[in-house]
């Protein structure tokens, strides 16, 4: 059978999950089991696993779960498999089950019948003062914190503790595996824009757009999307998160696109605004365009270890603020697992981070919308612009309309 999943070396996750405990028993002062839920069936084939799952074991298998117990005298980390009806492989494929090859696939201290998860969880917790981490936020909450209140209702007498802040602080360096997998997620995601923005001006809809942009991104392993695009003309570009994408092109109009393939799981995060038929003739539009391009290369000259997010967005939106216009949104956002990575923004910005740099503007009233988005790779000295290869200046641009 295929084993799929697994995108780092085991050893990363092994590293990974031996970080997680140490900064659980650091937050909580004490040692305390940490749960990770991997997703049901329906999700996982529906959307993707689990980020946070993802990041400590690499598992792709459905209805999984991860314990990482430091008061477990025998196994720390134990991978709980679903062994799965044997009538159903005919339907969904072979998987892997709690048996040795699955300990081994994954390289876990131990493996566990699924059906065994809650009572050696009521255990962990017990041994650890009735106490159980799990992870959940508030923003943009998803699979891990619907779990995270599954788990809240169904323990009694077992107070469940939120682990994420501590966590946060591993996903928000990024090694070099996954920076070469942020890089393959960028290069699909040109190899994309390549190809459609010249057939912009022959496109009639959105829909059109979109649906190209998909065709590319999924060409390489059939992954998940970073998000769904946004591809937004004219003043449905004024609308930050649109989300339907089903309106005609208008002729000379400008054209949003905010979208990004995945590779290993890892997203790429870019936004482009062209005119649909190729010129930035339009006096208006262009003059907005410029300036929104010249805080986006102030945000890339600032962005350097050592600077918060919010000096960065002083310094970068100051133009737009400036000139008179609204700031809707933040410069930057992590970038990892999530096209929105969990991270703690009072951190300064250090080596490895990889952040968006997103200035815009929206004027729905004029009937368009501008934002102009890079991942940026921090580096010891500054950053690098991740994206710097699909073009962003008028030229660059009006040049891969093209073709
Ligand atoms: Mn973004």
């Amino acid at each position: 059978m295929d084993i799929r999943g697994l995108a780092m070396p085991l050893s990363t996750y092994r590293t990974r999950r031996t970080g997680a405990a140490k900064r659980v028993e650091r937050a909580f002062d004490r040692r305390v089991p940490l749960l990770l839920i991997g997703c049901d069936e329906h999700t996982l084939r529906r959307e993707r696993q689990d980020p946070w799952f993802d990041y400590y074991c690499g598992c792709a298998e459905p209805e999984a779960a991860l314990l990482i117990d430091p008061t477990s005298r025998s196994a720390r980390d134990t991978l709980f498999l679903d062994a799965g009806d044997p009538a159903r492989i005919i339907w969904d494929g072979a998987r892997l089950g709690p048996d040795e090859r699955g300990r081994r696939v994954h390289g876990v201290h131990a493996i566990a019948d699924k059906l065994e998860l809650e009572k050696r969880v009521i255990a962990a917790a017990k041994r650890a003062g009735n106490r159980l981490a799990m992870c959940t936020r508030e923003r943009e909450p998803g699979f891990q914190s619907s779990a995270f209140a599954a788990w809240k209702k169904k323990l009694r007498g077992i107070t469940l503790v939120n682990a994420e802040p501590a966590l946060v602080h591993q996903r928000m360096y990024k090694d070099a595996y996954e920076i070469a997998a942020h890089r393959r997620a960028i290069a699909i995601t040109w190899a994309g824009l390549k190809q459609v923005l010249p057939r912009i001006p022959k496109l009639r809809s959105e829909a059109e757009v979109a649906a190209e942009l998909i065709c590319h991104y999924k060409k390489d392993s059939y992954g998940p999307l970073a998000f769904p695009p946004i591809v937004g003309s004219a003043v449905h570009g004024a609308t930050l998160h649109y989300p339907h994408n089903d309106r005609p092109l208008v002729k000379k109009a400008p054209l949003l696109i905010d979208s990004g393939a995945t590779a290993s799981g890892y997203c790429a995060d870019v936004t482009r605004t062209v005119p649909q038929h190729g010129r930035f003739d339009d006096r208006r539009f262009r003059e907005v365009y410029e300036l929104v391009l010249h805080c986006n290369t102030l945000g890339r000259k600032h962005a350097r270890p050592g600077i918060t997010r919010e000096e960065l967005n002083a310094i970068a939106w100051k133009p737009i603020i400036d000139a008179g216009f609204i700031r809707h949104h933040g410069l930057s956002h992590h970038i990892g697992l999530d096209v929105h990575d969990p991270a703690d923004y009072t951190v300064p910005f250090a080596p490895g981070m990889i952040i968006s740099n997103e200035p815009g503007v929206y004027l729905p009233d004029e009937g368009f919308g501008i934002r102009i988005e890079d991942d940026l790779l921090i580096t010891r000295n500054g950053c690098e612009d991740m994206t710097r290869g699909i073009p962003k200046d008028v030229r660059g641009l009006e040049a891969a309309m093209r073709g």
